[in-house]
């Protein structure tokens, strides 16, 4: 049959039913709370199509009365105690964690809270749709609180970096009658854990708070609230002047102050769950409280006091940096974030959680870790990742990010000689916050593939599994996702780990390698090969790129000084070009074409050859793909053929492009007589 992917994940595919299946599939459901806006509810419902749609076994739901034998039971671990007794098994849970023990028919599934108790159900719905019948007793609890999704969606409905179509949420400047995407994007993102969606664009528009728009809002979120999924708006700083009519926007301005209140007070009246504001300032020609001469931390602590009453909390972006000029060789918009925060440590309201890139430019193929992770001890952060393709083939290029995502998550800071990883800061462990988490730039739109791609797929699901458990491992990841996403042949779950897995290497050797940035077009697009757009403009995304060498000189001793941003160790590490790993060479250091690698080989060659095994690998996508055809129903395998097929061509022109490009500037041939040979 043809699929459209609406379903995502969650397709529940019918499986056979063998002798042991039958002996465990449940006969009933029990529902602690049969509320129609309970989570608890919503999860009775899931189980009950699960089963139906999976096995086609019928479960009949009952609501309170506590059956313990052949039935699942599924409630909050106090809702449990009440309407059928004690239980001791039950180890500690943090808000939202849950308990799963599955034993043959008898299926217990208690969260701390009701949403908890929904991650549960669907825990148990993916080990079905997956064939597994284990046995099966264990908690799991969440390794932060924040596991929020961004959309980048504007009023008028486009979507700023969205290649799936136009916005779920909003259209012509208001929220769109039909929510119906909106509920089917719920179930997906519940099922992956994620607790709050900011459903606005940073770059955001006054008038989603006009009160016609607020109204439209609560509708929004009454439709996310039995997924157990909070609403969040980014909010533009210039608001109570462009919005308000007032002659001001500082926000030490007492009718600032109380024009903030006022609308949160309304905001608050639609959504009374309302999860906390986004704020994008000062950044990228956005509104913000240096125009007053204000601090950030002013700035963002003006809507921590407006939300704090009602337990909101502030997502303050770290993502601040001025234009700057190429011609000093010290300035680097590397710099910025530590520059702007670091002397903030410890201003920001306890509600207040600065959301930092992973790397300190922009979503690039590779950056090391932002060192900003590493300075901030007495404020609460959050990584901010981007699910959206923006610099990375824009869903036309197969890029299963994980594995990039891993290196950044990984990562050991080394403050005070320390084990300190990114993933053990940002969950608050590290220095002791209790905020703290994840949030990931995610531009589904109204295409019925959700993101323009099926196999793009694979980031959103397992972008959810890491803000749950940020050592998830990217391989266990992304084969879940495979069988529940195209069923559980041993072929179709090996080739396309096969692709997937080999492909972000590729792409990144295809684009820019060495650290040097993707080189796509930085101006405009931010898509396709353009070298030439990374220098002689003030974006400071600069390669430094000239006849001679390349790469930006990063050290405390000839250059920008960002190595200095980091602790002692790393530090050393980044300062010395012999210690400095080969893949972040050109990050750090500006060298000759002809400086020699730890590889052994020279830049200038690095780059040819990558290039060339990144394209051919890429290739092998499609052929690896059509060795699938009759495994995958036709409307999904000629989808993604098609994308593959594209990226096939694609990425031979970024190769010539970029090789090209490199051969002229340097004058240094191919030893291997492959670019620009006639
Ligand atoms: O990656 C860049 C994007 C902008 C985006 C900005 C940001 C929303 O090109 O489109 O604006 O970053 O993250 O704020």
């Amino acid at each position: 049959a043809a699929e459209n992917g609406l379903d995502g994940w969650l397709r529940y595919a019918s499986l056979p039913c063998s002798h042991e299946c039958q002996s465990k599939l449940p006969a009933s459901i029990v529902v602690l709370n049969a509320t129609k806006t309970s989570p608890i509810y919503v999860a009775g419902s899931e189980i009950q199509d699960g089963l139906k749609s999976i096995y086609g076994s019928h479960a009949q739901i009952s609501k309170s009365q506590c059956k313990t034998s052949s039935s699942v039971v599924v409630g909050t671990v106090e809702q449990y105690r009440k309407a059928c007794g004690s239980l001791s098994e039950i180890p500690e849970l943090a808000e939202d964690g849950f308990w799963l023990s599955i034993d043959g028919r008898k299926i217990r599934i208690l969260g701390s809270t009701e949403r908890g108790a929904l991650y549960g159900a669907f825990e148990y719905l993916s080990m079905l749709a997956q064939g597994n019948f284990s046995t099966v007793s264990y908690a799991t609890s969440p390794s932060a609180p924040i596991r929020w999704v961004n959309q980048w969606d504007n009023m008028d409905g486009r979507i700023e970096r969205g290649y799936g179509g136009p916005s779920i949420f909003f259209n012509n400047g208001a929220i769109v009658d039909d929510l119906t995407r909106v509920k089917q994007y719920a179930r997906l993102l519940a099922s992956i854990r994620i607790n709050a969606v900011v459903v606005n664009n940073v770059n955001a528009n006054a008038t989603l708070l006009t009160p016609d728009n607020l109204k439209g809002l609560g509708r929004i979120a009454d439709v996310f609230r039995p997924y157990g999924i909070q609403v969040g708006i980014s909010l533009n700083f210039a608001s109570p002047e462009d919005l308000g009519g007032l002659d001001t926007f500082d926000p030490l301005d007492p009718s600032v102050i109380s024009w903030w209140s006022n609308i949160t007070e309304q905001v608050y009246q639609h959504v009374p769950d309302m999860a906390g504001y986004l704020v994008k300032a000062d950044s990228e020609g956005q509104p913000g409280p240096q125009t007053y001469n204000r601090t950030l931390s002013e700035g963002a602590n003006l809507f921590a006091k407006a939300v704090q009453p009602y337990g909101g909390i502030v997502m303050f972006r770290a993502f601040v940096y001025n234009k700057l000029n190429e011609s000093n060789w010290t300035a680097d918009r590397a710099n910025a974030a530590v520059d702007f925060f670091k002397d903030l440590d410890g201003e920001f309201d306890e509600n207040v959680v600065v959301q930092i890139k992973y790397g300190p430019i922009d979503f690039q193929v590779r950056e090391p870790a932002s060192p900003l992770f590493a300075n901030l001890f007495n404020t609460s952060t959050a990584i901010e990742l981007q699910v959206t393709q923006e610099y990375l083939g824009q869903q036309s290029h197969l890029v299963y990010l994980p594995p990039l995502w891993k290196t950044i998550l990984d990562f050991d800071l080394r403050v005070d000689g320390k084990s300190s990883l990114v993933r053990d800061v940002y969950t608050g462990k590290r220095f002791n916050r209790k905020l703290g988490g994840s949030a990931a730039v995610v531009n589904v739109g109204t295409n019925t593939t959700w993101l323009g791609s099926h196999l793009a797929m694979s980031n959103l699901y397992a972008y959810g599994r890491l803000a749950w458990n940020p050592a998830d491992d990217a391989t266990t990841m992304l084969q879940d996702w495979i069988r529940l996403t195209f069923g559980l042949d041993q072929t179709v779950l090996s080739t396309i780990t096969k692709m997937s897995m080999e492909s972000w290497p590729a792409y990144e050797g295809y684009s820019g390698n060495l650290g040097i940035q993707t080189l796509t077009d930085i101006l405009y697009t931010h898509y396709g090969p353009n070298p030439a757009s990374q220098d002689n403009n003030g974006w400071g995304q600069w390669t430094r790129a000239d006849h001679n060498g390349i790469g930006m000189d990063r050290t405390v001793s000839n250059g920008t000084g960002f190595s200095g941003q980091y602790p002692d160790e790393l530090a050393t590490i980044y300062e010395n070009i012999d210690s400095t790993p080969d893949d972040l060479l050109l990050w750090f250091h500006h060298v000759n074409y002809t400086y020699q690698l730890h590889s052994g080989k020279t830049v200038i060659q690095h780059f040819y050859d990558a290039h060339y095994t990144g394209a051919a690998t890429a290739q092998t996508f499609r052929t690896q793909w059509a060795s699938l055809e009759g495994k995958i129903d036709d409307g999904r395998y000629n989808h993604v053929l098609r994308r593959l097929d594209y990226q096939s061509g694609h990425s031979i022109i970024w190769r010539d492009a970029i090789n090209n490009f490199y051969h002229n500037l340097s004058g240094i041939p191919d030893t291997a007589k492959r670019v620009n040979h006639h």
